[in-house]
C-alpha cells in the first residue's frame, strides 16, 4: 500500500535529524521509501512561541497495517531522542502519517487522515511537491493547499 509522512524537527541539527529519519524508515523491513520532498523552513504553527521548524514529506509503499507504521514511526522517534514533551512543543523529531491508501482510522492511537493535515501548510506545501493530485478528505492536496497561507514557507 502507499502511505505519506510529514516529518519535522526544530531542536538540533534539523536537516540531519530529517536525513537520519528518512534512512531509518528505508530500513524498516516492509517500507519502502519511493518519495522525499525538500526540506522546508517553516514557522511554528500551533504554540509560536517556539524555534521554526524544518519539514518535509516522505511517500512510502508499505506492507505494514496502519497501527504497524504507526509503531514503527514511533520507534523512530524514540531511537532518535524524542522524549514526551508538550503538546506542539519543540522536537527534535515529529513523524506523523498523514494518510494510508485506502484506509480511515479513528481510533485512540491512530486518526487516518491525520486530523489536522488540511489545516496545516508546514504540512501541505511539501507533500504538494511529491503528491499534488493525492485525494485527503475529499480534495486534492493542491487545492487544499491553495486554501491556506503559505507566508513563511520557504524551500531550503
Ligand atoms: N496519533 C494519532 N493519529 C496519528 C497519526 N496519523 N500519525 C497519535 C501520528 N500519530 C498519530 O502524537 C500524539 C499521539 O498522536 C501519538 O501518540 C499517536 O498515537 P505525538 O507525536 O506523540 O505528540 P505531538 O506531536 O506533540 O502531538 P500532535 O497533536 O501529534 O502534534 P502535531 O500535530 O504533530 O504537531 N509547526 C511547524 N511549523 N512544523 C511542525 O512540524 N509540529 C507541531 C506538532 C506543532 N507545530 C508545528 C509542527
Ligand atoms: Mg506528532
Amino acid at each position: 500500500m502507499k502511505a505519506w509522512l510529514g516529518i519535522g524537527s526544530n531542536i538540533g541539527d534539523m536537516a540531519a535529524t530529517l536525513d537520519r529519519a528518512v534512512g531509518a524508515l528505508a530500513a524498516v523491513p516492509g517500507i519502502r521509501v519511493v518519495a522525499r520532498s525538500s526540506d522546508y523552513r517553516t514557522p511554528p504553527w500551533g504554540k509560536t512561541d517556539q524555534p521554526w521548524f524544518l519539514n518535509g514529506a516522505v511517500g512510502i509503499e508499505t506492507d505494514l497495517t496502519p497501527h504497524a507504521l504507526l509503531d514503527a514511526c514511533q520507534a523512530i522517534e524514540h531511537g532518535l531522542g524524542r522524549v514526551r514533551e508538550e503538546r506542539w512543543g519543540p522536537r527534535i523529531i515529529d513523524i506523523d502519517v498523514l494518510a494510508y491508501e485506502g484506509a480511515a482510522v479513528d481510533d485512540e492511537r491512530l486518526v487516518l487522515p491525520h486530523r489536522y493535515v488540511r489545516e496545516r501548510a508546514f504540512v501541505l506545501v511539501p507533500l504538494a511537491e511529491i503528491a499534488p493530485d493525492l485525494v485527503i478528505g475529499g480534495e486534492r492536496v493542491r487545492d487544499a493547499l491553495a486554501k491556506l497561507d503559505p507566508t513563511g514557507i520557504e524551500r531550503v
